[in-house]
């Protein structure tokens, strides 16, 4: 059984709901519990301004899946929502499921970076990873707790509970 953690973004159509209703399918994927849910944040956009804010928050699951089976049920869900897979990687998008880090591991391939690349720049991942897992260490030994004490929260506030 491996712990692992998922990003979810949103800011296109009504992120709120996007983000409530990939919390529930999150809870459907076999073989996965959800164990740990943040509260849903507000964001500023990282990357080109001109595009809505963000809705984000960070899961716990602990899964048997093999971190690529985890990324393709999180890729099915994120194409159930109307995600559109195309050439936006800094562009606003309906829903954004990332695997932020699974268990101890380091994985780089094509397909998939664990932890995620942007994980220690990123306030919208950083501090709702804190809410959920103050005690965290990262794979490189840095600790959730430092990382979160030297990062500029760049407006982050919490919008509401997700349960
Ligand atoms: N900015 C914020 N605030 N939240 C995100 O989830 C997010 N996702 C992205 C980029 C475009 C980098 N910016 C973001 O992919």
């Amino acid at each position: 059984m491996i712990t692992a953690y998922i990003g979810l973004g949103s800011n296109l159509g009504n992120p709120e709901e996007q983000i409530r209703d990939a919390v529930k399918q999150i809870e459907k994927i076999d073989d996965c519990a959800l164990t740990a849910i943040s509260s849903l944040y507000f964001s500023k956009p990282m990357g080109p301004q001109d595009q809505p804010d963000y809705m984000n928050a960070v899961a716990e699951v602990q899964t048997e899946l093999s971190a690529i089976k985890l990324l393709d049920a999180l890729q099915r869900i994120e194409n159930s929502a109307g995600r559109v897979r195309k050439d936006n990687r800094w562009g606003p998008r309906v829903l954004d499921l990332d695997i932020l880090l699974y268990g101890e591991s380091t994985i780089n391939t094509e397909r998939l970076i664990v932890p995620h690349y942007g994980l220690k720049e990123r306030e919208f991942v950083l501090i709702p990873l804190y809410e959920i897992i103050p005690s965290l260490i990262l794979p490189s030994g840095e600790s959730i707790a430092m990382l979160c004490n030297n990062i500029d929260a760049n407006g982050l506030k919490i919008h509401s509970k997700l349960r």
